[in-house]
């Protein structure tokens, strides 16, 4: 892999054509059960320009009221799908101390959507590392420093690549500046990316 900032590990290409296919089937079946929703900020409401889902046993999810975890989905109250097997392979392969992912967040970019400089704090365990899939089409992903005012580095992230952030980066800052339009993966375009996560410690 390729070490982008210290503790953030990128394999691009980790999953070929075949098996990036093969995942947007049972996610496109995962979102018939659990049905992309729009997160808004808390306090002001503001909707993300990035739709989401999740799958496993627990979910992030954003209102008026806050970010947190939940078992279920926010419009359904259905608990969200188990996780296909296939991702959490791939965390028993990238991390096979730490315990198996609870929450697998599903995040739906149109072209226009991004994601601003945020930290991931909302979980309960940070020794445990985050895993990242990227699908579709290529995403401008930049990654600094635990300080919002640390100098950043920016990658594309392309369909089938894996990121993975431990130690360090695991609280670093973080987001998406934009889309670029490059992939035939999803016919009407746009991107996916997964992110599995241990939430509560072991
Ligand atoms: C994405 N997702 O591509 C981005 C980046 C998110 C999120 O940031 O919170 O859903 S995926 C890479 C990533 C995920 C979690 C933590 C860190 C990077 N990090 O600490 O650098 O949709
Ligand atoms: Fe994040």
């Amino acid at each position: 892999p390729v070490e982008v900032v210290p503790g953030c590990l990128w394999w691009p290409g980790w999953f070929d054509r075949p098996a990036q296919e093969a995942l947007v089937v049972a996610l496109r079946q995962i979102l018939t059960e659990a049905p992309l929703f729009v997160p808004r900020m808390p306090r002001t409401g503001k909707p993300f320009s990035v739709r989401m889902s999740n799958c496993g046993s627990l979910g992030w999810v954003s209102d008026e009221t806050g970010y947190r975890y939940q078992p279920f989905h926010p419009e359904s109250g259905r608990p969200w799908p188990a996780m296909p097997a296939t991702l959490t392979a791939l965390w028993a392969q990238l991390a096979p101390d730490a315990p198996p992912p609870e929450a697998c967040l599903i995040n739906w970019y149109d072209p226009a959507a991004r994601m601003g400089l945020h930290q991931d704090r909302d979980e309960e365990e940070f020794g445990a590392p985050v895993v990242s899939v990227s699908l579709g089409d290529t995403g401008v992903f930049r990654i600094g420093g635990t300080a919002r005012t640390a100098a950043t580095r920016s990658i594309r992230l392309a369909s089938g690549d894996v990121l993975m952030l431990s130690g360090p980066s695991r609280l670093a800052f973080h987001g998406i500046d934009r889309i670029v339009a490059d992939s035939s993966l999803l016919k009407q375009g746009g991107r996916i990316n997964l992110t599995l996560r241990r939430v509560r410690p072991a």
